[in-house]
């Protein structure tokens, strides 16, 4: 049985919450595309949990009403920080209603990397004294919810937090991301950088970027890639500490050598992830390190839906620059972004930096690694024993 996603925009607005912030997530999106639609609430997409949970810190304190606060079960870990030591009801005692998507719930088949949260998230909430319910898909029902929680909320000045199971709401697909558009995509770009950078280490951020790459290399299954399918905004770290590790191994021989001739490590980000963890640019811009950041651009979440990116709004090239990558480059087309590798590969002073426009859309076929997340990693590994 499912819920309409207008019964809990309904429930919502039966309560005086009319601030909502998060960060999009598969689960929740019949409900958030129905948000982008109703002007009577205030949501606004954050680059983080952790910030979503400060902007609705803020905003009760300005309004004395909690806002709705939504995310994916995997991003709960960030808003750990704010909440126990800063909006906890013996701190501060700033409540917001959380809204959760319960992704690797035990009655349904999901990814690995929802393996653990799926798990332990009321463990989780338990241990923060967060108070909870899953809601279910009645609308009298959910309408009692959210009044409950927003009363709880006031009350006791502490949070409350709602969980959406994956079949709560109808299952839905964003159509308009698969309309045929000119220009390059996450597959024409794909294929360039596998043709043009056969013998680098890549590490693919969160989500579509990750399964295609992988869905392009599994004929000729070459290791050559580390598929970051959790730790959104992850894949530069991971990225600079290999290309770390590989100096400092270097360095530790009798004779120390230099990696001259070395390719760099390749990051596939997204502009979502991009954004979710702006600041290791600065640890990176700041490095030698020889890294290749490539940020696949498409303006939007596309793995949980579509849902915007400030990637819209501001000039990503600009931070990376302001940041200290070597060099930085833009490629709108084919032909800039060959131009783009070539420049790139010609030194390998310090990290480097391409902004890739892309429009969004799949392929038909996107699978899934049919090998567990281990045997990619170990086999990723390989590369630098
Ligand atoms: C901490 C955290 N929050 C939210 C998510 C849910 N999530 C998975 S992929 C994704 C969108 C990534 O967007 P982007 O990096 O722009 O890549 P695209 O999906 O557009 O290829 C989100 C929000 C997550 N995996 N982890």
């Amino acid at each position: 049985m499912h819920i309409e996603p207008s019964a809990v925009v309904e429930a919502i607005l039966k309560t005086p919450i009319r601030n909502i912030v998060g960060v999009p997530d598969s689960t929740l999106y019949p409900f958030l595309s129905l948000l982008e639609k109703r002007d009577e609430m205030k949501a606004l997409i954050a680059t983080n949990e952790c910030e979503a949970v400060g902007i609705a810190a803020g905003q009760f304190m300005a309004t004395q009403v909690p806002s709705l606060v939504y995310l994916q079960n995997s991003g709960l870990g960030k808003t750990i920080h704010p909440i126990a030591t800063l909006l906890h009801n013996e701190i501060c005692a700033l409540p917001f209603v959380l809204m959760i998507g319960w992704r690797g719930a035990p009655d349904i088949s999901d990814e690995p990397q929802h393996k653990i949260m799926g798990k332990k998230i009321f463990e989780l909430l338990n241990v923060l004294n967060i108070e909870h319910k899953v809601l279910e898909p009645n609308a009298e029902n959910i309408e009692a919810d959210f009044k409950y929680a927003y009363r709880f909320c006031l009350e006791k000045r502490q949070p409350f937090a709602l969980v959406v199971h994956p079949r709560l709401f109808p299952k839905e697909k964003n159509k308009d991301l698969n309309a045929p558009m000119e220009g390059l995509n996450r597959t024409s770009v794909l294929k360039i950088l596998v043709e043009l950078l056969p013998h680098c280490s890549m590490v693919s951020t969160t989500g579509k970027i990750s399964r295609e790459l992988y869905e392009i290399r599994k004929e000729k299954f070459s290791g050559a890639d580390f598929f970051t399918v959790g730790a959104m905004g992850d894949a530069s770290s991971i990225a600079l500490g290999i290309e770390l590790g590989l100096n400092s191994k270097a360095s530790q021989r009798s004779k120390p050598i230099m990696r001259l001739d070395a390719k760099p490590t390749v990051v596939l980000d997204g502009d979502g992830a991009f954004l979710m963890q702006m600041g290791s640019l600065v640890t990176i811009g700041t490095s030698e390190a020889n890294l290749l950041h490539i940020v696949f651009d498409n303006g939007c979440h596309e793995s949980t839906g579509g849902q915007p990116t400030a990637a819209r709004k501001v000039n990503l090239s600009k931070i990376a620059e302001a940041c200290g990558y070597s060099q930085v480059y833009q490629a709108e087309d084919e032909k800039n972004l060959r131009e783009a590798i070539s420049q790139a590969l010609k030194t390998n002073s310090g990290p480097k930096f391409i902004h890739v426009k892309v429009h969004p859309g799949d392929i038909k076929t996107l699978g899934r690694p049919v090998e567990t997340p281990r045997e990619n990693t170990d086999a990723f590994m390989k590369r630098f024993v």
